[in-house]
């Protein structure tokens, strides 16, 4: 295969080092080009592989990360889906250096990539989703909707197969990037610091007076300098008494919201993929 005397892509078996290589050129791009919303693509990227990953279905075992099917349409016109082509073309020359990895691999290695580049936790990663074609597109309607409320994100996150604990431990992830009013509709960053994992979301949910925004777009709160916003399902997470407790703890003690953090991770990345590799490996920071 290329550079590898004798070797044809059919008969290539990356290692760990090959997947290192690959999480270590995502790095160097995402410095590269800092010229993109709050000066990172990590945000997005994250999104995507949340995206590809949220639309797994334990009933019929449909969905996942599987596949990599938002790279066909209708998958990719989904209206949750807006904005993530950025993403996705970002990761274009890494997919042409490296053509051995799967476009279902690389884009949950790119989120781990991300999470960890913007200061998060280790989230260990293995490879083995294999990418399907376009007849395994999910119908619309499997990711959340920011409208709704606590009922909404139960039957949404519960359809994939997590509780009230990982629910709020995957929202976490809202301390990063921001939102845009031609993607979603919704306009603005949850936290300051929207390139750097932290536990800022839950501490600000808790800690700021949230209002309705008076506005001309969708319903959703703003705190009382107007820089950050809250969506209507962000605000479920304070309303509801079970979902608080999880809030509160992950407000007190930033360790054990980035442990829980990347275990659900790990979690999400692998609904519903056939794995053959036991090992999960975990890839260094590059600094
Ligand atoms: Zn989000 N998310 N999300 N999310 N999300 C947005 C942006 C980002 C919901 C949602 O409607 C929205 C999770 C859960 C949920 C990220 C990660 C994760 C936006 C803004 C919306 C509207 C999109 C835009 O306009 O560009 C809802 C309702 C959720 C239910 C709880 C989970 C879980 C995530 C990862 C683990 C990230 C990183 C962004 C920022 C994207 C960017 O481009 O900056």
């Amino acid at each position: 295969f290329a550079g590898v005397a004798g070797v044809t892509a059919k008969d290539f078996v990356p290692t760990k080092e090959d997947y290192e290589k690959v999480y270590e050129e995502i790095a160097k791009r995402l410095v590269e080009f800092d010229d993109y919303d709050d000066g990172s693509y990590a945000p997005v990227l994250a999104r995507l592989a949340w995206h590809a990953s949220g639309t797994y279905d334990v009933e019929t075992k449909t969905g996942g990360s599987n596949g990599a099917t938002m790279r066909f349409q209708p998958e990719s016109d989904h209206g949750a889906n807006a904005g993530l082509k950025n993403a996705r073309d970002f990761l274009e020359p890494i997919k042409e250096k490296f053509p051995w990895i799967t476009y279902s691999d690389l884009w949950t290695l790119a989120g781990v990539c991300a999470f960890q580049q913007m200061g998060g936790p280790a989230i260990p990663w293995r490879p083995g989703r294999k990418d399907g074609d376009i007849g395994a597109c999910t119908p619309d309607g499997r990711l959340p909707d920011a409208s709704k409320d606590q009922k909404h994100l139960r039957a949404i996150f519960g359809r994939m197969g997590f509780n009230d604990q990982e629910i709020v431990a995957l929202s976490g992830a809202h301390a990063l990037g921001r939102c845009h009013t031609d993607r979603s509709g919704y306009d603005g960053p949850w936290t300051f610091s929207p390139t750097m994992l932290t536990n800022d979301y839950y501490k600000l949910l808790l800690n700021e007076k949230w209002n309705w925004r008076k506005w001309n777009g969708p319903a959703q709160f703003e705190d009382k300098s107007k820089a950050l916003m809250m969506l209507p399902t962000d605000m479920s997470l304070v309303k509801d008494r079970e979902f608080k407790k999880w809030v509160d703890k992950y407000a007190k003690d930033q360790d054990a919201f980035f442990k829980d953090f990347s275990d659900v991770i790990v979690k999400l990345f692998e609904l519903g993929v056939p794995f053959k590799q036991e090992e999960r490996w975990t890839f260094k920071v590059v600094e």
